[in-house]
């Protein structure tokens, strides 16, 4: 089975410019840019360029060019809001995939939280 991908999904647009976002970074291959359901005082979500629905479809499919530019990206944008290990006190990162994980948008975005101690999460 392959993977499937709906280009009328919320960030396909917001790539395209039909759908305002406020951008935190872009790069080649990635972009960067603030949830507008913020779940803490740093809620970026990191999306590649590229035409992907889920970590899994990223992680087989994109080049090595395009996973250096979105996991650096990822590092970025931790450093640019001040929760890397390098500039502040830590973050999370969460994908979620398909029906199980509850993906709302299906196009690969990593949430990247901080600003506040999150609490422990498993489930
Ligand atoms: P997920 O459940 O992992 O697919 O999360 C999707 C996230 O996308 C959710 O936290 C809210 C956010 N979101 C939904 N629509 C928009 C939008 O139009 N712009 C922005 N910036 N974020 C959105």
């Amino acid at each position: 089975m392959s993977y499937t991908y709906d280009d009328q999904n919320i960030f396909a647009k917001i790539l395209r410019g039909e759908i305002p976002n406020t951008t935190v970074l872009e790069t080649e291959h990635s972009l960067a840019f603030r949830d507008l359901y913020p779940q803490a005082p740093t809620h970026v979500l990191v999306i590649p360029k590229g035409a992907y629905v889920s970590y899994d479809h990223f992680a087989e499919e994109a080049s090595a060019a395009e996973i250096v530019d979105y996991t650096r990206a990822i590092a970025e944008v931790c450093r640019l809001e001040g929760v890397s290990l390098t500039t502040g006190d830590g973050f999370r990162m969460i994908s979620n995939a398909g029906a199980d994980g509850v993906q709302e948008v299906p196009h690969l975005h990593i949430h990247i939280l901080g600003g506040r101690h999150l609490g422990r999460m498993l489930a």
